[in-house]
């Protein structure tokens, strides 16, 4: 055995003078990295401390909202699924919302006039609720755009208190566009419509959680041109939300609740407004055609995981993001966040009724649920 491998490739010079000196030399280098070191983790811990100090400041009122939250999560009752009698007749006669996307806006500007008034919309079958909405109802008018056209926005408030409108697909200044409109009074702006996609829309004004969840949101699509996706057969345009119920809406309209909204604990959530209203009356399509789904998630504070039951989405454009490219394939559920927007491509050859929910399964007990009918079936479907 041989020096070398004993002393595990160490090597150990002669102990010359010289050598010592340099010994001593490197004692005191350590000991000098040693000092700088400790010097150095008691700044950091300094910047450390300093830096929480915005994070730690709130606490308490974070702890607070956070006890209010669980005690009215105590105490709030819930009015999910509350009905009438006659639900099962009154879902049959209601009017769903046209899902269909409306034809793209013709002319080099489209002209949007969004009328807010202060209105009575049903959210279940029997369940009214007062809104804040355009239009007369929630959610707002779907809009239909071509990528790289211009946008004319007029807010018309016919309510009792101040309102504006947020239009996710602008880049505009917002402080001034956005700007609160009085009531009685009107404000107006224009945006170039150019990054394509699912936009929301929605009122800006404080409490925004309120303004939203008494039915100040909308979506807007800005369609690329021809070719850039796979040409759709059936094109939809679904406007998920929450509603938030200080009462069950049976006797008389209910109003917002903002404990409940603060807990997450919504009463009802829906596609376009109305709970389940696709399930009574379904979205429709022939066996192998490419159904497109523009969806929008208004919240105003919990997201949708969609989701078609019996099928994979064949494309998926997870955040609206239209970039050729970016899309998924065969993936079976896609987030939609709250204020946010997806894009999902089915073609079905099979024909049935086929779900789609958020599939947070909390969502569609409360209503995130409709049915795509796909062929000449018939029966109903109990998810
Ligand atoms: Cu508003």
């Amino acid at each position: 055995m041989t020096a070398h491998s004993a002393s595990g490739y160490r090597y150990e010079p002669p102990r010359t003078e010289s050598n010592a000196m340099f010994m001593v030399a490197t004692v005191l280098l350590g000991i000098l990295v040693a000092t700088l070191g400790f010097f150095a983790l008691l700044m950091w811990m300094d910047a450390r401390d300093a830096n929480s100090q915005p994070a730690a400041a709130p606490a308490p009122q974070a702890a607070a909202t956070h006890d209010h939250a669980a005690a009215s999560a105590g105490t709030t009752e819930s009015f999910a699924g509350a009905a009438p009698a006659n639900a099962d007749a009154l879902a049959a006669a209601h009017k769903p919302f046209p899902a269909a996307m409306p034809a793209v806006m013709a002319g080099a500007v489209a002209d949007v006039n969004l009328v807010l008034k202060d209105v009575t919309v049903e959210v279940a079958p029997g369940v009214k609720y007062s809104a804040w909405a355009w239009a007369g109802g929630a959610p707002g008018p779907v809009i239909h755009v071509r990528q790289g056209q211009m946008v004319k926005i007029t807010l018309t408030n016919q309510g009792a208190i101040p309102h504006s409108v947020d239009f996710h697909a602008a880049r505009v200044a917002p402080d001034k566009a956005f700007a609160h409109v009085a009531p009685g009074k009107s404000v107006s702006y224009t945006f170039r419509a150019n990054d394509p996609g699912v936009f929301m829309y929605h009122c800006g004004t404080k409490p925004v959680l309120a303004h939203i969840a008494n039915g100040m949101y909308g979506a807007i699509v800005v369609e690329p041109p021809a070719g850039v996706l796979p040409k759709a057969d059936k094109n939809f345009v679904l406007v998920a939300s929450e509603w938030y119920l200080g009462s069950n809406g049976l006797d008389k309209p209910a109003t917002f609740d903002m404990a409940k909204a603060h807990a997450l604990q919504p009463d009802w959530m829906t596609f376009n407004g109305y709970s389940g209203q696709y399930v009574k009356h379904p979205l429709t399509a022939k066996p192998g055609e490419l159904v497109r789904f523009w969806v929008v998630d208004a919240g105003p504070s919990i997201d949708t995981d969609f989701h078609i039951v019996g099928t994979i989405l064949d494309n998926a454009y997870p955040f609206g993001d239209l970039t050729p490219g970016h899309a998924l394939h065969g993936v079976q559920t896609v987030t939609v966040p709250a204020g946010g927007g997806g894009v999902f491509d089915v073609k079905i050859d099979k024909p049935g009724l086929y779900p789609f929910v958020s599939h947070a399964f909390a969502a569609v007990d409360q209503g995130q649920v409709g049915l795509l009918k796909v062929g000449n079936v018939t029966g109903t479907m109990s998810h």
